[in-house]
C-alpha cells in the first residue's frame, strides 16, 4: 500500500512539474520576436572593421603556373629549401645562400606568361624590406631571355608582403627569377614563400 502511495504521489509531481514548463513555455513564446534572417551569399564585414586584406597587392585569379612543379636553385640557407617556393604554403620559404640568387622553375609546358608574383609570411613579423629582382623565360631550359630587368621591389605586410612584376606576354616552358639583393639585416640572401607565375 505504502508503494501505490508513493508511485501515485511521484506521478502527481510530475504532472505538477511538466505544467509549470509548459506555463513557462508560454510565457518565453509571448516575449520572444522572432525575426527572418536576411539572405546572405558571402561573408560581410561591418565598416567598423576593416578588411585587413583591402590594401594587399592583387594577384591574378588564374592559374598559378609554378604551384608545386619542379624547381631548381643553387645553396640554400639552414633548412629553407627551393621546394618551399613553391608548395603553396605562405609559412614555409625558401632561403638562398648569397646572391645573385636564381631559381628556376619548369612548367612541365608551354604557356604565354605575363605576370610574376614574389610573396613573403604575410605577417607583420616579417618587417618591411626591399628585394631586387629580375625575370628570365626559356623554352629549352638552357637559353634565356629576360623580360623583366633587375628592379627593386618594396615588401610590406600592409601590402600582403607581397610583390607582383607584371611583363609583356612571353611564351615560356622554363622560368627563372633572379634576385640581387635583399635590405633585411637578418639574411645574406633571397627570400620567397611562394612564386607564383601566371599567364
Ligand atoms: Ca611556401
Amino acid at each position: 500500500m505504502k508503494r501505490i502511495l508513493s508511485v501515485i504521489l511521484a506521478a502527481l509531481l510530475l504532472t505538477v512539474h511538466c505544467l509549470a514548463i509548459g506555463e513557462e513555455t508560454a510565457d518565453l513564446e509571448t516575449i520572444v520576436t522572432i525575426v527572418t534572417a536576411p539572405e546572405q551569399t558571402k561573408a560581410e564585414r561591418p565598416p567598423c572593421f576593416p578588411d585587413p586584406t583591402a590594401d594587399f597587392v592583387p594577384l591574378p585569379e588564374t592559374e598559378n603556373l609554378a604551384l608545386n612543379k619542379t624547381v631548381i636553385s643553387g645553396a640554400h640557407t639552414d633548412v629553407y629549401v627551393d621546394r618551399n617556393v613553391n608548395d603553396g604554403k605562405t609559412d614555409t620559404y625558401w632561403e638562398s645562400k648569397g646572391f645573385p640568387a636564381e631559381i628556376t622553375f619548369d612548367l612541365a609546358g608551354e604557356y604565354s606568361v605575363s605576370t610574376v608574383a614574389v610573396c613573403l609570411n604575410p605577417s607583420s613579423i616579417w618587417e618591411p624590406r626591399t628585394q631586387e629582382i629580375a625575370v628570365q623565360v626559356s623554352l629549352d631550359g638552357e637559353h634565356f631571355t629576360e623580360v623583366a630587368a633587375p628592379e627593386k621591389y618594396q615588401f610590406d605586410a600592409a601590402t600582403g608582403n607581397r610583390i607582383r612584376i607584371d611583363f609583356d606576354a612571353a611564351q615560356a616552358a622554363w622560368v627563372k627569377v633572379v634576385f640581387t639583393l635583399n635590405s633585411s639585416s637578418r639574411t645574406g640572401g633571397a627570400q620567397a614563400a611562394e612564386i607564383c607565375i601566371y599567364e
